[in-house]
């Protein structure tokens, strides 16, 4: 056969492990799709054709192959492990890809990288993607949420693949949107990633407090999940809380939450999200909590020494209408998850500042509905709160959002307050009410700390009553302080 005769592909995947050949599948169910799949070790590619040999895959076992079997411009899809893999696959690619091709990581890659990577490849003329897809083996193959970053010409080519293959929102939307230049996909992946995580930690704390504090089993809490998830907190991780609650132990009968070693692990998205908010100057403390929750409960030989030498409060712990507790519980979640969002959206809009994105914060609230782990019904109400007003300075006093923590704080209060009463861990409720009275206090003892530190370092401070910058010659002895301004 003439190679011009040879069937050929519009989109290629490299890398067949669970995501990859998950995606792979997914592209290939779509109408006008052809895949080409390769995967450096080759049984993986023959399982996913033997498999699968309704998608009508086209299995390469080389990249020459794979890039010849590819329509122009080559488009194709690395799902390979994040780092090392990567730049391996990359480097076989951009020796076979021509100028105008695109090369998609949609790995879970750290936004620096990708920068550095589109910065390098684009010398070549081809283009370099990084986007972040979330909603893990079952998005990439039903419809994940996809954040591409990338170059506005990849896109136009992109842009009818992703949207063929993306999670719709229940407005029938595909949930994907280009975010910006160069690593803002991965970018925003990342802080998805750290909302998860203060997510889960929030919802772990609701868990631990109601089970404490009525003694409920797992399997009526997931009841009480149940019924939230029909509510304002209706969402993919209360309703599979409550699924993961109800779970039996197969071997002990016991419910699987008490035979889980309660160690949890982390793959570092969290708290990449955590290291870039402190770089930008951003408090994300819900998600930091959670980061560090995680980090607490996995240094098993810490806690069995402080199990047995620290002592917890000495006053009983009563709760005396369950009802209301959980109810308060329930508001103490919505109002601490509100803060998570409200945080991450910050960092989204200092990450877009310092690297020239253009970042639409209603259209990454509006694909984050469907398709990824953090999907929320929520989260119309945060893409309307930007459509009303493009420049709120904090999403939590979009006029929704208030409504929202005015009718939560008396109970988000009660629950920080006796968590702490009782010793319950809550680290993700108390630091997202700390933030929030952190935001709305007319003065804080920041003008303390600025004291002390033009005290011993001279640092310098503002004043109140006038402009300029002031260092005070601090002594003991009163008569000897002078304030100096520089007057600019
Ligand atoms: P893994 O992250 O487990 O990576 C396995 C794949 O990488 C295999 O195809 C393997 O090929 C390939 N690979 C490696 Br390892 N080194 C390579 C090299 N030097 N050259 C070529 N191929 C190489 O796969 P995954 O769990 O499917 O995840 C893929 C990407 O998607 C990752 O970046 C991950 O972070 C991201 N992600 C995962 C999830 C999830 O839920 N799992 C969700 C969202 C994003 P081999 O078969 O020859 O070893």
């Amino acid at each position: 056969m003439a190679a011009t005769d040879v069937p050929q592909a519009n989109i290629g995947v490299v890398g067949l492990a669970v995501m990859g050949s998950n995606l792979a599948r997914n592209l290939a169910s779509r109408e006008g799709n052809t895949v080409a799949i390769f995967n450096r070790t080759k049984a993986k590619t023959d399982e996913l054709v033997a498999e699968h040999p309704e998608a009508g895959f086209i299995a390469t076992e080389s990249y020459e192959e794979f890039a010849s079997r590819l329509s122009t411009p080559r488009t194709t899809i690395i799902m390979v492990q994040a780092g090392k893999g990567t730049d391996a696959v990359i480097d076989e690619l951009t020796k076979v890809f021509e100028p105008g091709d695109i090369i998609v990581d949609g790995g879970n890659a750290n936004f620096r990288d990708t920068m550095a990577r589109e910065k390098r490849i684009s010398e070549t003329g081809i283009h370099f993607v990084g986007t972040g897809i979330s909603g893990g083996e079952e998005g990439a193959l039903h419809g994940p949420s996809i954040m591409p970053g990338g170059s506005d010409e990849s896109w136009e080519t992109l842009g009818p693949i992703f949207r063929s293959i993306a999670a719709l929102a229940p407005d029938g939307e595909p949930c994907v949107t280009h975010v910006g230049h160069d690593g803002a996909g991965h970018f925003v992946k990342m802080v998805h990633n750290g909302i998860e995580y203060a997510d889960m930690q929030l919802i772990a704390e609701a868990y631990d407090l109601i089970r404490q504090g009525t003694g409920k089993s797992p399997a009526e809490i997931a009841d009480i999940f149940d019924e939230w998830n029909t509510g304002d907190l209706e969402s993919y991780l209360i309703e599979i809380t409550a699924q993961v609650l109800r779970q039996v132990d197969a071997e002990t009968g016991k419910p699987l939450v008490d035979v889980i070693l309660d160690q949890a692990g982390a793959k570092g998205t969290g708290a990449w999200t955590v290291q870039n908010a402190l770089d930008l100057g951003v408090p994300v403390s819900g998600i930091a909590e959670a980061v560090f929750a995680r980090s607490l409960s996995s240094k098993p030989g810490q806690r069995e020494v402080a199990q047995k030498t620290l002592p917890g409060p000495t006053a009983e712990w009563t709760i005396e209408s369950p009802d209301e507790f959980v109810e308060d519980v329930r508001l103490a979640l919505y109002a601490s998850k509100v803060i998570a969002y409200s945080q991450g959206f910050d960092e989204i809009i200092a990450g877009a500042e310092e690297f020239g994105w253009d970042i639409d914060k209603g259209d990454i609230a509006k694909i984050w509905r469907a398709g990824c782990i953090i999907r929320a019904r929520f989260l119309n109400r945060i893409t309307d709160a930007y459509a009303e007003n493009p420049d709120l300075t904090s999403l939590v006093t979009a006029p929704f959002f208030v409504d929202v923590v005015t009718a939560a704080q008396g109970s988000w209060r009660r629950v920080v307050s006796m968590a702490a009463h009782a010793g319950v861990p809550a680290p993700a409720f108390s630091s997202s009410l700390a933030y929030y009275d952190g935001l709305r206090a007319p003065r804080l003892p920041a003008a303390l700390i600025q004291g002390q530190r033009d005290f011993f370092g001279a640092h310098t401070y503002k004043r109140v009553d006038k402009d300029g910058i002031f260092h005070t010659l601090w002594s003991g002895d009163r008569s000897e302080i002078e304030t100096e301004g520089s007057g600019h």
